[in-house]
């Protein structure tokens, strides 16, 4: 009897090579899962070109990661992987709905705290390697980390744009680890009720830029829209909505437009290096944020917040399950 421990020993392989090991956490009010075991073969070359290797051979297990059954529109996926650089904790390539991020700031601060849950690093300072470079997280305590974030800059100021439905919208094009479009002027007040209305707003400037041929260096897409408006918390400067590459808004003020939006206010010179400033989110959870400078048009923005472990287990893909590449709109 050859065959029973051989249909055993596959099914245990089989079993072993479909759990995903993950740990969700939030930042912010903003999930990410945090993929620790069980992510695709990507060799270990250069975070960009193992980006294009997950985009080309593995955007399955993207889409299983992050659409339903398994998972929801508004996470971002994290995956942790081994650094070429030895000097990091970890390396880490972030994906969405939609596809892959340069960088994601609510995401590094949630793989700051769960790498810290899991055991793998202490409190205190390490570095984190991401396909558009190495940042720097400052874990202050078990739920609260800072992020010293690659240089953002802002490339240009005051661009009109016209908008089918909305008429002539005017914005700043800033890079703060993804490409963004700030407008000051929001469409619509930045509270919760007008979710529908801001993403229906912010999806039609996104294809005006697209459509007008307005693009971050490089060509490369701006697909984050950023409306900006006043706080609501008497101690924070401003309030956001951001509208991310797959249509969801950012729960948090994120990471990395926050980034950009000091990279503006430098640019205008509203705000000094140092100096806080406190970004609200449409949820009314903050950011708090400074920055040093580097030169004329460059700063490294470091950006603050807090992020909670909400589950953590094995994603499972039995192998006669059709929806294991997730459900495709
Ligand atoms: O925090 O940088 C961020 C971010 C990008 C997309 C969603 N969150």
């Amino acid at each position: 009897m050859e065959t029973v421990p051989h249909l055993v020993g596959q099914l245990v392989r089989e079993r072993i090579l479909n759990k995903i090991g993950f740990v969700d956490a939030h930042t912010e009010g903003e999930p990410t899962r945090i993929i620790h075991d069980g992510g695709p073969e990507l060799g270990n070359g250069p975070l960009p070109e193992r980006v294009a290797r997950f985009a080309k051979s593995a955007d399955d297990f993207r889409q299983c990661v992050i659409l339903e059954p398994r998972g929801w529109d508004a996470v971002v996926g994290a995956l942790l992987c081994e650094p070429t650089d030895p000097t990091c904790a970890a390396g880490v390539i972030f994906f969405n709905n939609a596809g892959y991020l340069g960088m994601c700031g609510h995401g590094a601060v949630g793989v700051a705290v769960a790498l810290h849950y899991l055991g793998k690093i202490d409190l205190g300072r390490h570095r984190l390697e991401t396909p558009v470079g190495i940042i720097e997280i400052d874990l202050q305590t078990p739920n609260r980390a800072s992020i010293e974030n690659v240089p953002s800059y802002r490339l240009h100021r005051g661009v009109e744009v016209e908008v089918d439905g909305i008429g002539t919208v005017v914005g700043d094009v800033a890079w703060g680890g993804n490409w963004f479009f700030l407008i000051g002027e929001s469409p619509a007040e930045l509270i919760l009720d007008n979710v529908d209305a801001l993403t229906t707003a912010a999806g039609r400037i996104r294809n005006a830029l697209h459509r007008n041929g307005i693009t971050g260096t490089d060509g490369a897409e701006i697909d984050h829209i950023e409306f900006f408006g006043p706080p609501h918390a008497a101690d924070a400067d401003s309030r956001n909505f951001v509208y991310c590459p797959g249509g969801q808004y950012d729960r948090s003020p994120c990471g990395t437009g926050t980034s950009a939006k000091l990279a503006c206010l430098a640019a205008d010179g509203k705000l000094q290096p140092g100096q806080p400033w406190i970004q609200e989110s449409i949820i009314g959870s903050r950011f708090t944020a400074n920055y040093a400078r580097i030169d004329e048009h460059n700063i490294v923005p470091t950006v603050m917040g807090h992020a909670f472990i909400c589950s953590e287990g094995n994603l499972i893909r039995q192998p006669l399950d059709p929806f294991t590449s997730g459900i495709r709109c």
